[in-house]
């Protein structure tokens, strides 16, 4: 069995839970495909995104099991420049704050993916674990030096961890939206924390991604979209607090958030203001999220006719980056062939496969075509739009165009 559908809130266990959007039967947003398996059929779940109305909590109820979803993975954070480097100012940041007086810590992180943070801390000389369940992914983390478990993380595992040592720092990085039983999972962070450690984890911001529209961010991983009042709920129930918490660019909108056992650190006025931004923004409020669906329905008529007007002026379309959310907004806003020719990617493991559902055929990224005028570059990776707009000044010199479909498709050239 690879899926089953729950019927109460993964926090509160309400029941109280209303359907926002139906993005349909969508294959897994990062199951790219091999050439030989393009006639396969393939798996598809339904991908509904619902509202709890007890503690708003927007989340998936439809599961796919976690084996199926990451044991072989093939998104890698060393892929993407901008995340690196957001990596290395992060483990410099809490270097500084939290590590830098303890004598010899241990910084664990789960979901530690190629190890490209753990990276930045061994620099420091700090002693290092990452927890990994993706096997490839792992063993590329492990083959460079970074000490990685190939296992989900679970209360036995995190028993056996702490008894060697536990950790002063613990970080998790895009992974408690992947979380189904955030109950156990708290309860490995508490057994694994020191008393006076320190938790922090990023997540996408939910107030990102209801401001513009990131809908395509909506997928099998990802089960809940967070925000503040649901997870301060989610720790005191558990005896911990966030005290802390900082804004971040990365991924369209996140939330840096810092968590402790109960008293050790003084909270933040930024906790405060967070909170109250929240509030004001209707995150709260369930109209806020009809307006949300309603906005998504009509981008996908935008940007499908925004392709076509590129088709007949005889452009060529090509893919910019093929993120895991690439394939939702190209399945939803049902961008085929018709439109796309292949897309360029500088992820190792996608080069030579299909995107799932669609089949648009990824090639590794070099350069961009050099009769630039000829082409536009739908861009998938939206979340880099800064870095990449930057990176690919020639191209848009010469006369390539960019289409981001985020929040609403625009244009951009020179
Ligand atoms: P990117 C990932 O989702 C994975 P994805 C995960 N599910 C998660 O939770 C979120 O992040 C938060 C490529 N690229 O980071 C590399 C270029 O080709 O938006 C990647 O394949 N050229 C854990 O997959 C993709 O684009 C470039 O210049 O949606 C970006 O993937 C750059 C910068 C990237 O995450």
């Amino acid at each position: 069995m690879k899926y089953h559908k729950e019927t109460e809130c993964r926090i509160c266990s309400s029941q109280d839970l209303e359907l926002i959007l139906d993005l349909g039967n969508q294959p897994l947003a990062n199951a790219f495909i091999k050439k030989e398996d393009l006639q396969k059929s393939e798996n598809r779940f339904p991908l509904r995104l619902y509202l709890c109305k007890n503690c708003h909590l927007l989340q998936l109820l439809d599961i796919v099991d976690k084996e199926y979803l990451f044991k072989e993975y093939l998104y890698l954070t060393s892929a993407s420049k901008p995340i690196v480097s957001h990596f290395e100012t992060y483990a410099s940041e809490i270097y500084d704050e939290f590590l830098k007086v303890s004598a010899d810590p241990l910084v664990i992180e789960i979901g530690s993916n190629d190890g490209s943070l753990l990276k930045e801390f061994q620099k420091f000389g700090t002693n290092v674990l990452g927890i990994e369940p993706a096997k490839n992914i792992a063993k590329i983390a492990n083959d460079v030096g970074i000490p990685t478990k190939n296992v989900f993380l679970n209360y036995d595992t995190a028993k056996k961890i702490s008894l060697e040592q536990r950790a002063s720092v613990i970080i998790a990085n895009n992974v408690l939206g992947h979380i189904e039983d955030l109950k156990e999972f708290i309860k490995c962070i508490k057994v694994l924390l020191d008393d006076n450690g320190i938790f922090v984890f990023e997540v996408p911001h939910l107030l990102d991604l209801m401001q513009k529209l990131e809908f395509d961010t909506v997928y099998h991983e990802h089960l809940s979209y967070l925000s503040l009042k649901p997870l301060i709920s989610l720790t005191n129930e558990f005896d911990l607090e966030i005290f802390d918490v900082k804004k971040q660019k990365v991924h369209g909108g996140t939330i840096r958030v810092f968590v402790s056992k109960k008293g050790q650190f003084k909270k933040t006025s930024n906790l405060e203001k967070l909170i109250s931004i929240e509030k004001k923004s209707g995150i709260y409020d369930i109209k806020t999220y009809k307006m949300f669906a309603q906005n998504v329905k009509q981008l996908k008529n935008l940007l499908q006719n925004e392709l076509k007007k590129c088709k007949s002026e005889g452009k060529t379309i090509f893919g910019y980056g093929a993120p895991a959310k690439g394939n939702v907004l190209l399945n939803y806003c049902n961008i085929g062939k018709e439109f796309l020719d292949y897309i360029l990617d500088t992820t190792p493991l996608k080069q030579g496969l299909y995107t799932p559902g669609m089949h648009i055929p990824v090639r590794l990224y070099q350069t961009l075509p050099k009769n630039a005028s000829q082409y536009v570059a739908l861009l998938l990776a939206w979340n880099y739009e800064k870095d990449i707009i930057h990176k690919e000044n020639e191209f848009r010199e010469n006369g390539g165009r960019f289409l981001v479909p985020i929040p609403t498709p625009n244009i951009i050239g020179v």
